[in-house]
Order: C-alpha cells, then structure tokens, then sequence
C-alpha cells in the first residue's frame, strides 16, 4: 500500500499554520478518512509539487492521472506550453499595473463571441466575487432584495449563497455556515433543484421581492446532477414573467461543456452569467456580465459600486486569452467529447461487472458518479449516495495512481491532454476501485 511520509510531515506542519492545513476547505481529505481507515478526518491531504499534462507529482514522488484539474479551470491539462509561454510573456512585461490594458478588451471579445448573452462584462478574481457581484447588480437593477437559489448548488462562499451550498460546504457537513448573519440568509429563497413547481409556488408567494434565480446549469457541486428537460427554460420562463433576472453560474460549466457554455448547449438566454475557472487558464479570474442596460449600472458607468486590485490582471488575461485560443482549433471538443464518454462508458461498465450500483452523469468533459442504486436528480437524492462506498474507491483509485476529488460531491473532469491511453488506464484502475467499493456496507 502507498504511503504519503511526506505530505503526512507537510500536513502536520501546515496545521500549525493555517486553518485545517489548507488554503481551501475541499482541498483537505476530510471526508475521505485514510488509506487503512474510512472514518472521517483520519487522514491529510497529497501536498503536489508538479503538474505536466494529464499527470501530477505528489511530495513523495508519486505519479497520478489528474481529474481534479484544479477544480475544473486546467482544460488543457497541466502547464500546456501556449499557456505558459503567454505567461512567461506578459511577467517579463510587468505583473501588474492597475490600469487598463488591451488583452482585456481581446479576452472579453472573445467571452462575448461565446456568449453573447454577454453583452458588457466585468473582469474578476474569482467566481466567489463574479456572483457576489452578479447578486449586488441585480438587486440594484430590479430594486428588490431577495433571490432564490437550489440547494446543492454552490456560487462562492458570499453570506447570501452559503444557504444549503454545495461542494465543500456539504462535504464537512456545514451546508449554512455559521457566521451567516439570518438577516441576510432570510433573504435568500432556496427550492430543489430541478423543481420547477417549487420555483413556481416561491413566485407566487413572494414574486414582486424576488431580484433573481441563480442557478449552476449543470449542477456540479453537489456531484453533477443534469437539469431535466425543460428545467432551464421553465426558470427562463418564470423570471421573465415575474419581473426577475435570470442568472446564470458558469463558472464551472463556461467553456466546459462546450465552447458557448451551458447557455448554448441547452438553448436558454440567462440575464446575468458568471464566469471563472477556465477563462483564466489556471490563473486567479472570474467574470460576470449580461445585458448592457443591466451592466452600464455598474461603477463607474453607473452607481452600482465594485472594484478590484487585480482585477482584469495582465497574466490572468494572457492566459485565459491562451487557453481560449486552443478551445477554438479545430476538434477540440470533439475529441474532448470522445474521450470523456469512452471514460464514462468505461466506469459505468466496470462499476456493473464489480456489482456496486451507480448513478453516473455526463455533459460534455464534467463528469459525475454516485454510489447509490436510486436516480439522482436534486440535492436531497445527491446526499443518499453511499460516502463510505465513494471513499473506498477514492483511496483505491490513488493507490492505483489516479487522482480524483476527494469528495463525491464534487465532479471529474477531463482535459485535452488525457490520452485514450490514460483513460483505458483509469478504467482499469477503476475497476478495482469499485471492485473494493463493493466490499464497504
Ligand atoms: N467550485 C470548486 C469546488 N467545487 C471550488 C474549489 C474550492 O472550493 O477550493
């Protein structure tokens, strides 16, 4: 069995230094327990000193295939060299300068050639502060304070969006963190996701208050959980006749699932999206822009205050700008496409012949997959599934070299430079990783 000596020692010292020993909270292993026991906050994370393609090297040396993928931004795989020579450019320019520059105007050109939806847009440093400041615009816009968003969804760690969130938050258990004033958590609507009559029932009751609906397309935060048919435009519907805007979270699923993002694939024109993760190709971003009219309220065309430091920061920009450019080439997402769903038949296969029960899900390169034998469509059916089951696998697939999140709450997602050879390798590696899932009651 692999042990970790290294990161173990790296752990117990960045314990001594920071919160849990993590810069962020899904990062720490804790709901996985450890290689030799399952039980919760036994083990630490894998401290990781290199990326290079499809693979990363942990502090003790070890190789893995990477689908965290930095939580979703790395679509082209580790240090892809377009990437870090745009970067390696731009630093010798200068890092920062706290004015304009014109690979801002080249990058939102090309968000807004994607999503014209898009229609002015604001450059960030995080998806956290695109909704946060989607949520603020909205309010302003339609002068009402509440807004309604789906448990399991998670938008950032804003007071108001830490309500029933998603992603770490519900891994350790915390979905309403403390520390949320309930004055601003009172003004934050929650409904299943994926229920419309719901969503229908809030309108009714509280309609003329509500300022907006965000929503993660595709849910990827509670695992992935698909919108169902007529979900998105049925939202669509309701804000449009009720006055409210729609707001769209793609910081996961923009130029993910496709290169015009959910917004695209699924057909559904949102007011508001927000953006991160892979437009800054690895480096910190987040955007968020929608309708011109609701965005020129935005300081300093209009009242609505926010600002930022770093924000539309020239090595961001440059690589997001590189990493957008390999998204256009020709195939790209074709073969993305081919690879992740060889990958996904692969699990699903494997997990039938080791006879543990799955619930798998896919758009595009973000997949999911929960230990649960019953259908999952909503946040209350994501947190059944069995956690002892997904951890047995989590630790068989890292002793197996593969590295997924450690969380089943969170997705998989593969990148441009997973080879059909690295995928065959993970189904294999999976195999057995179910194999031992199948032996946890
Ligand atoms: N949306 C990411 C996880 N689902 C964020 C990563 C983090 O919280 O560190």
């Amino acid at each position: 069995m692999r042990r970790y000596p290294r990161s173990r020692r790296l752990f117990d010292q960045a314990c001594r230094r920071l919160p849990g020993g993590v810069s962020s909270p899904v990062r720490a292993f804790r709901s996985v327990g450890s290689p030799d026991s399952l039980e919760p906050g036994s083990g630490h994370p894998l401290f990781i000193t290199r990326g290079k393609g499809s693979r990363i090297w942990d502090a003790d040396g070890n190789r893995y295939l990477d689908y965290v993928l930095s939580w979703g931004p790395l679509i082209l795989g580790h240090a892809h060299p377009d990437v870090v020579r745009a970067v390696a450019a731009a630093a010798r320019k200068g890092t920062s300068y706290g004015a304009p520059t014109e690979v801002e105007l080249e990058l939102a050109a090309f968000v807004q050639r994607a999503m014209p939806s898009m229609e002015r847009l604001r450059f960030v440093n995080s998806g956290t502060e695109a909704t946060m400041s989607a949520l603020r615009l909205a309010r302003a816009y339609t002068k009402r304070d509440l807004i309604l968003k789906f448990d399991g969804c998670y938008h950032g760690h804003a007071d108001g969006l830490l309500v029933k969130a998603g992603s770490g938050a519900t891994t350790l258990g915390v979905p309403d963190s403390p520390g949320v004033p309930a004055a601003t958590a009172h003004l934050t609507l929650q409904a299943p996701y994926n229920n419309l009559a719901h969503v229908d029932a809030l309108f009714a009751q509280h309609g003329p208050k509500i300022a907006a609906v965000i929503v993660e397309p595709v849910a990827a935060n509670m695992g992935v959980v698909l919108p169902a048919e007529g979900f998105l435009s049925g939202l669509r519907a309701l804000t449009q006749r009720h006055g409210a805007l729609l707001i769209f979270d793609e910081v996961i699923t923009g130029f993910r699932v496709g290169f015009g993002g959910a917004q695209e694939l699924y057909g559904v024109r949102p007011d508001l999206t927000c953006l991160g993760k892979i437009i800054g190709g690895g480096l910190p971003v987040g955007a968020y822009g929608g309708r011109k009219e609701i965005m020129e309220l935005i300081a300093p065309a209009g009242p609505v205050y926010q600002a930022g430091t770093l924000s539309g920061n020239p090595l961001a920009m440059h690589a997001g700008l590189a990493t957008l450019r390999r998204l256009r080439s020709a195939g790209f997402y074709t073969a993305l496409e081919r690879r992740a769903a060889r990958l996904y038949n692969g699990l699903i296969e494997a997990a039938r012949e080791a006879g543990v029960p799955i619930q798998p899900a896919r758009v595009g390169s973000v997949l999911g997959l929960f230990f649960t034998d019953r259908p999952v469509t909503d946040y209350a059916s994501a947190k059944s599934a069995d956690t002892r089951k997904f951890a047995a696998y989590f630790w068989a697939m890292l002793e197996a070299g593969v590295y997924v999140a450690p969380s089943q709450f969170e997705a998989l997602f593969v990148s441009g430079a997973h080879t059909v050879a690295d995928i065959d390798r993970t189904i294999t590696a999976a195999a057995g990783a179910f194999r031992r899932a199948a032996r946890v009651d």
